[in-house]
């Protein structure tokens, strides 16, 4: 039995997408429905302003829920933190606000259970760094909207065949070489921006690619998206980290534990000591 994220320390979530049709609404709002969090980091891409402003967008009636979500989690009590993406980047004029249940920022350190500091970013901002504009940019939102929608008709039709998970969007992006470039010196990017700052870690999302992994001793954390991978980052009591998918049911992807505590000291526990 994977071990559930619930009553987790502190819960990361990022380009959720709200108001544009590719938001798996329905599942996030059943996965927000059953979440307990001390903290609750909003990572960016939280509502698609791009597309309410450009398109037709709507809230449907599963996006509501997942709002009235939100809205429960902040009555019973947890800390809520925005950090605006790129998808909603009108709300940095927002940055500094600080209500009693929500903080909006543009970034921010949170400090582990065990100690440990994570940089927490939506991640937009090394786009610059990578590449003139990010991997949306280069392949172009419009047509990142037509894989979108072929995703979820592939997904369909192969639930309907009663073939498992599959991500069409995955699969393009993982045969290209490009894009799988860009991703590696996003990744790099991320890394060296905690390690400029001395930070054990950078919890970001922006680029749908959920990661939890230790480069160079530094912890790089992607929770994801849920327009194509509906995966969460949860910190549980004790400051260990976990990726998961959502499916009705949480699949722990991978599992960071706590930092190590310090042992005693040899002296301290009677063993000779080295000169
Ligand atoms: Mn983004």
């Amino acid at each position: 039995m994977p071990k559930l994220p619930e009553s987790a320390r502190a819960t990361f979530l990022s380009d959720l997408h709200l108001g544009s049709p590719h938001c798996h609404g329905e599942a996030l709002a059943g996965f927000l429905a059953q979440l307990h969090t001390e903290k609750l980091y909003l990572v960016g891409d939280i509502v698609d302003l791009l597309w309410l402003h450009r398109r037709r967008a709507r809230f449907d009636r599963h996006q509501s829920a997942a709002l009235q979500q939100l809205h429960r989690l902040a009555r019973s009590g947890t800390q809520i933190y925005y950090i605006p993406g790129n998808h909603d980047r009108p709300l940095r004029e927002l940055c500094g606000l600080v209500l009693p249940r929500m903080t909006v920022r543009r970034e921010m350190v949170h400090r582990g259970a065990d100690g440990r500091r994570y940089l927490v970013t939506h991640g937009d901002d090394f786009d610059g760094e990578v590449q003139h504009g990010g991997w949306h940019e280069w392949l172009g939102d419009q047509l990142y909207d037509v894989i979108l929608a072929g995703n979820r008709l592939t997904r369909e039709l192969r639930g309907r065949m009663g073939l498992g998970y599959w991500s069409l969007a995955d699969f393009i992006k993982r045969q290209s070489t490009l894009a799988e470039r860009y991703i590696e010196r996003y990744v790099e990017a991320c890394v060296a921006a905690a390690e400029a700052r001395a930070l054990d870690g950078v919890i970001c999302g922006h680029i749908h690619r959920p990661a939890l992994e230790v480069r160079r001793g530094v912890i790089y954390a992607n929770d994801g998206d849920w327009v194509e991978s509906q995966t969460v980052l949860s910190e549980d009591a004790n400051g260990g980290l976990t990726l998961s998918r959502w499916n009705g049911g949480f699949e722990s992807l991978r599992e960071l534990p706590p930092r190590a505590v310090a042992l005693p000291r040899p002296e301290l526990v009677g063993l000779p000591v080295a000169a």
